[in-house]
């Protein structure tokens, strides 16, 4: 194989039914439809876990894409996964808004496991291949490839926020971490910050420490760092969605007519909220309905006019912290039912439950406002939907400024999440804005979306890696023949760039 996918999960899910039987589920994401067709011409295969503890099964091909799962244990699902990635760094990641926990178990099969998505990764991939690694499940992967494999070319990934230096310092493994990291040839972040703080503790940890305890020198220029001789690129790489299917799907009559429908099932009200998300603390789902709660109370919104609708995909069930936060906004839900609702017209519809993709574009294209509150969140793929959603311009996005998507969608209505005034005048201004200033906020929206989709991020990524990738994949249309990372955030596309997808931002 000469270009391998490594991430947590495989694009497909096992599923074990009632009687006994195994199927597997597509899980189709931005990241799978992204990589898809760079796997399917390479003849390319993706290294990952298969959803379930003790699968173990043998690779297999779909799609034109060798599938490599690797088995997890029921152990290693609760202390790698459960517990160090989820109890551990996605919280620490996440400015901390959840106390993160330190156990030494849970590093250990940190350490284990991803070993193992090593080994797999080593065992399959040729000479001089190229394998780039998500997230951060498998931060120590780059480094552990390496060992085994210095020919290859290997690329890391991160989707979620890297945290301000003071919060990573808090890892006991800190240093094991950034060595883990440094292994790769290039270290992509969504945000220029992250790539900062990444390279400011580089030099601290690895540079600044006894040599005998790190056996690595690091020394950093802009964008790049020298780790024994050899130069480790970082960069940022904002992430993004299928902007052009997006639009098209929205397009589509019967998506129209089933829009159409869900506003006539909600009992046609004036305006309708919508927010989408994976059930998580992250999230910020309880900001809003506290907003919308507030602003009910003291009458500035009448609950006659509007219907808040949320979508929760449920997330990570068996942990502690989040099964906590189910039953705070479960109740959050029902003390805004109990107040305001009338018989058959409740004020919010919540749904906990995921939904098809042509029922979520239904959802887009019937809502009014979308309100997207994380407190943290490294990009944030659903206030991108919605606006590749909104062909006819209308429709108004309320937007966290802790999302990473705010640094490119500075025309949506900015919050800051912890400022609950704000986030309520935010609203209002939503709900009464006028459709000029709607049409043409959407309007520069949908430039930056349209002009800015995953292939030319998963494109962006792959030729920075180079040098083999510049000429396997086509140069990218805005950085010039050989593109470098990128240290500092993307800025929306010039004018007179890529008219066509310009002309689709804009008709109506
Ligand atoms: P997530 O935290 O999962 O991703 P996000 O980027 O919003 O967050 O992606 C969620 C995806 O799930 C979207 O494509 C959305 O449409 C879908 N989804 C959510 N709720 C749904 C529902 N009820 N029904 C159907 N679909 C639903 C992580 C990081 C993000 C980063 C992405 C990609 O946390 O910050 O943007 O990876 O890098």
């Amino acid at each position: 194989m000469d270009f391998v996918v490594v991430a947590n999960r495989l694009p497909v899910d096992l599923e074990r039914l009632d009687d006994g039987t195994e199927r597997w589920r597509h899980s189709p994401g931005g990241l799978v439809s992204a990589l898809e067709p760079f796997l399917q011409s390479r003849k390319g295969a993706w290294v990952g876990w298969p959803g379930v503890a003790d699968a173990h099964v043998p690779a297999f091909v779909e799609k034109d894409m060798l599938l490599h799962p690797v088995a997890l244990s029921a152990a290693e699902v609760q202390d790698y996964y459960e517990g160090f990635c989820n109890g551990t760094l996605w919280p620490l990641y996440h400015d901390a808004v959840a106390p993160p926990e330190f156990h030494r178990t849970w590093w250990d099969s940190y350490v284990k496991v991803n070993r193992r998505f090593a080994d797999a990764a080593a065992a399959i991939t040729a000479e001089g291949a190229t394998v780039w690694i998500q997230d951060y499940q498998l931060q120590l992967v780059p480094a552990m490839l390496r060992d085994q494999r210095p020919d290859l070319r290997i690329g890391f990934f991160l989707h979620i926020p890297f945290p301000p230096v003071e919060l990573f310092m808090r890892l006991p493994w800190r240093s094991e971490i950034i060595r883990g990291l440094l292994g790769a040839d290039l270290v992509g972040f969504q945000l220029a910050d992250g790539a900062r703080n990444f390279n400011w503790l580089a030099r601290r940890l690895l540079d600044g420490e006894p040599a005998a305890r790190t056996d690595v020198g690091a020394r950093s220029r802009s964008g790049a760092i020298q780790v024994e001789g050899r130069q480790v690129q970082v960069g940022a790489f904002p992430i993004s969605i299928d902007a052009q299917k997006f639009d098209t799907l929205s397009r589509r009559k019967d998506i129209d007519v089933r829009a159409q429908q869900l506003r006539a099932e909600l009992g046609n009200p004036k305006q309708i909220l919508l927010g989408v998300d994976r059930l998580d603390y992250t999230k910020g789902i309880d900001v809003r309905l506290r907003a919308l709660y507030e602003l009910l109370v003291e009458e500035r919104v009448d609950p006659a006019d509007v219907v808040m609708v949320q979508l929760a995909t449920p997330s990570r069930e068996r942990v502690e912290q989040y099964r906590l936060m189910r039953d705070s906004i479960e109740s959050q839900v029902g003390r805004i039912n109990g107040q305001f609702s009338r018989v058959g017209h409740p004020v919010v519809h919540y749904l906990h439950q995921s939904v098809g993709r042509d029922e979520l574009i239904a959802f887009y294209r019937a809502a009014d406002v979308m309100v997207v509150t994380p407190v943290r969140d490294g990009m944030n793929l659903v206030c991108k939907e919605y606006v590749a959603s909104r062909h006819g311009l209308d429709g108004t996005l309320v937007l966290s400024e802790f999302a990473g998507a705010a640094a490119e969608l500075t025309s949506a209505l900015l919050v800051n999440p912890h400022d609950l005034d704000g986030v309520k005048n935010a609203l209002l201004r939503a709900l009464t804005m006028d459709p000029a200033e709607e049409h043409q906020r959407m309007r520069v929206l949908r430039r930056q979306v349209l002009t800015h989709d995953v292939n030319r991020w998963a494109r962006h990524f792959l030729v920075a890696l180079g040098p083999q990738e510049t000429c396997r994949v086509s140069a990218p249309r805005t950085l010039g023949s050989r593109a470098e990372p990128e240290i500092f955030q993307q800025r929306p596309a010039p004018e007179g760039h890529d008219e066509a997808a310009r002309e689709r931002a804009g008709s109506t």
